[in-house]
């Protein structure tokens, strides 16, 4: 130890509720810091885990340490994620009441990490049933099977999962994990023909390319020599990432496939769509002197109707003309140059986009009970979408993402106010008000019926004539004007506001201001494919089972609606995870990113709610075991009511009326200072009663 430092200043302290200064960022940020510099990743807000980035392997996740937390208190032992899983777990078990552990965070915080290690703890601690040994496998393995195909390289996260899930994991009376369900959000489809720079694809396209066999790829008609040809995988000029090994994982995916119960043919089928994006992508147009658009290429629309099972001239048509239907009667138009291109995307969007849906159901069924006499008790639900992104430009995907980190703040305030109400009830406390930010105002701004944003697109899409996003966003101005949250370049004086530009419009999130671009809004609201091009994909569900399970459609907003409803219906556990610097470097520790994060997870916010009571509440038999030390009436052993014990302690400890309170089994301290005089006292006792009479409890 640092002279003249105890432990408590050089490490901090292990719960926020117990800093002295409990409303200041700055204390807060401190005890972070402090804490992540010792490879302390794990701190609590009561029952919150705030998690930082080590973007380093820490030996904290072995089965020995899995099994010092199982059974034991959150407080007992040093913050981890395990506590926190083993927690959830304890409550299905003991009180069988449904549990979610809700996971937020910027991209690379360490979200998924995060589900994985939980996921993890359950297959192995978790009793298993005879027969249902090989779900364990299944519940693991679908991880890397989503990932190849969902998640990509991109300038924040080597391994960012572009796509939202929740997976429900299920378990029987025994507490034995017999299946699971899985609930994917929002894939982020435009990464299928776009990437920024220093971006890729999706991971699945590149471990086939790298490690495929010869006839296998032949048969899908790619050749590996010369990657660089496919224009899908160019985009972002950066074909391979250090932290990446396609090759194994590769292997890891073909594994997978199997313990999931995919056969030869299914993993043929989803990876000829892979291999038809990659044609698509490399159909090439141009216009004749009429100005009239064809295809230029051949080859590859030729491979596409193969692999997907589709009249090539029937293809080659949808991608250059539309059919519009006027006056009853149907038309056949042409596409501009523009246009072909960009429905040619549009597909190669849609079929991806529904592969990756068929995945999970597939997924899904592998998942699902395999014998019928199984019955689920209850369940955990994780939660690992993406989290606020604010960039330079954002549109439409950062719009709906940030929408839903909205909701589920909402959701997080409002049941953190809920379970402090019914906990001082349930201890006989009296409730005292909080004071706190409630973002309903903007939920509401977005999703109000007939007046939100959201209503206010939908409508827009449906009009005819000349409605277009320039239309909306004057729409908006004239509804939202006045509104508290929304914010265009118009200023009220008819000045002009420059911080927002004239097609973008502002909304003040509880997390901070964003500005949203509205270029796109009303194509990607609708999803628009060309009736013709809908034809096509109805011809390939006719030759291609794969493709025919897919519903697209569902609105946001209704998924969104559904996902609150499930999450309110079960106990919720929250882990918020940090990411300390933007070079996924270990041991670097940046302030002022860490500072935004502190303010947009509203952890601050967080902590102000638990702290507007009572700093610190333990049981009873907790508080007594570990301070009996410090009275004589109860060391070394009390005899009577716990209670009373605790109650004779505090009186010879001296606590004043306005410094605590006695529930029905807990005693809740307001000040953290009256527990850290009380823990400098038993370091004083030490040497008399020396540390074997300890109780093993670390309590602060
Ligand atoms: P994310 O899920 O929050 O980002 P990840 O869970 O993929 O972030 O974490 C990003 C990277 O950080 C991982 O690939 C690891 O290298 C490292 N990492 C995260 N947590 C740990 C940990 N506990 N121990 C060691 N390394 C870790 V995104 O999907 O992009 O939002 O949308
Ligand atoms: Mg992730």
């Amino acid at each position: 130890m640092e002279s003249g430092l105890s432990a408590r200043d050089r490490v901090g302290v292990q719960d926020f509720l117990l800093l002295d200064n409990y409303t200041s960022e700055a204390a807060f940020i401190e005890n972070l810091r402090r804490r992540y510099k010792e490879n302390l990743i794990y701190t609590y807000i009561g029952s919150v885990l705030v998690s930082v980035n080590p973007y380093r392997e820490l030996e904290i996740y072995s089965k020995q340490h899995m099994e010092r937390y199982r059974g034991v208190n959150f407080y007992e032992i040093s913050p981890h994620i395990y506590a926190l899983a083993d927690n959830s777990y304890r409550a299905v078990r003991t009180e069988r009441k449904d549990q979610c552990i809700l996971i937020s965070g910027e991209s690379g915080a360490g979200k998924t990490e995060a589900s994985k290690k939980v996921l993890q703890y359950y297959t192995t601690m978790c009793p298993t049933r005879n027969n249902t040994q090989s779900i364990r496998e299944r519940l693991l393995q679908s991880t890397p099977v989503l990932e190849a195909f969902g998640n990509a390289k991109t300038l924040r996260n080597d391994n960012s999962s572009r796509f939202g899930k929740y997976m429900d994991v299920q378990f029987d009376y025994k507490g034995a994990p017999i299946g699971g369900h899985i609930l994917n959000y929002l894939l982020e489809k435009s990464r299928v023909v776009h990437q920024n720079h220093g971006e890729r694809n999706f991971h699945i396209f590149y471990q086939l390319l790298e490690s495929g066999d010869g006839a296998l790829l032949k048969r899908l008609g790619l050749d590996r020599t010369n990657p660089q040809q496919y224009h899908y995988l160019v985009k972002g000029n950066c074909p391979r990432v250090s932290s990446i090994s396609d090759k194994n994982s590769w292997k890891v995916v073909s594994k997978a496939f199997t313990v999931i119960g995919f056969n030869e043919e299914e993993v043929e089928e989803l990876l000829k769509v892979v291999a038809s994006v990659l044609h698509l992508g490399n159909t090439q147009f141009g216009e004749d002197e009429y100005g009239e658009t064809h295809l230029t290429t051949e080859m590859p629309i030729k491979y596409v109707s193969e692999l997907l099972g589709v009249e090539g001239s029937y293809l080659s048509e949808a991608l250059t003309h539309k059919k519009i239907v006027a006056k009853g009667e149907e038309m056949i138009g042409p596409l501009s140059l523009e246009q072909a291109v960009s429905a040619r995307d549009a597909l190669a969007k849609a079929i991806y986009g529904r592969t990756f849906t068929w995945l999970v159901q597939k997924i899904n069924q592998s998942l699902a009970f395999q014998v019928s006499a199984l019955k689920c008790s209850s369940v955990i639900g994780l939660l690992d979408i993406y989290g606020f992104e604010v960039f330079q430009n954002n549109s439409f995907e950062q719009f709906c993402i940030n929408y839903c980190n909205e909701k589920l703040q909402q959701l997080f305030i409002e049941l953190t106010l809920k379970s402090e109400q019914e906990e001082y009830e349930a201890e006989g406390i009296g409730w005292e008000t909080v004071e706190y930010f409630n973002n309903k105002i903007i939920c509401d701004l977005v999703e109000e019926k007939f007046k939100g944003i959201i209503a206010i697109l939908d409508e827009e899409c449906l009009r005819p004539g000349d409605a277009c996003d320039l239309t909306f966003l004057e729409k908006l101005e004239d509804r939202l004007g006045g509104h508290a949250h929304f914010v265009t370049h118009k200023l009220a004086n008819g000045k002009i506001r420059k911080a927002v530009g004239r097609e973008e419009f502002r909304l003040l999130h509880y997390a901070g201001e964003v500005n949203y671009n509205i270029n796109g809004f009303l194509d990607k609201n609708n999803d628009l494919l060309y009736r013709n091009l809908k034809e096509v994909i109805m011809m390939m569900i006719e030759g291609f089972t794969l493709l025919s399970c897919g519903q697209a459609a569902t609105q946001f907003k209704l998924s969104l609606a559904k996902l609150m409803d499930i999450l309110m219906s079960k106990q919720p556990s929250y882990i918020r995870c940090i990411k300390p610097n933007d070079a996924k470097q270990p041991g670097r520790f940046e302030e002022v990113l860490v500072r935004h994060q502190v303010k947009y997870l509203g952890l601050m916010e967080n902590l102000r709610v638990r702290r507007a009571g009572f700093a610190y509440r333990r049981s009873f038999e907790a508080f007594l075991q570990r301070y009996k030390p410090l009275c004589p009436d109860t060391w070394p052993n009390w005899q009577g009511k716990l209670s009373d014990g605790v109650s004779t302690l505090v009186k010879h400890l001296d606590y004043k009326a306005e410094e605590y309170k006695l529930g029905r089994s807990k005693i809740f301290i307001r000040f953290p200072k009256t527990l850290f005089l009380t823990e400098d006292a038993l370091e004083l006792k030490k040497p008399t009663i020396g540390d074997a009479c300890l109780s093993a409890v670390i309590m602060i």
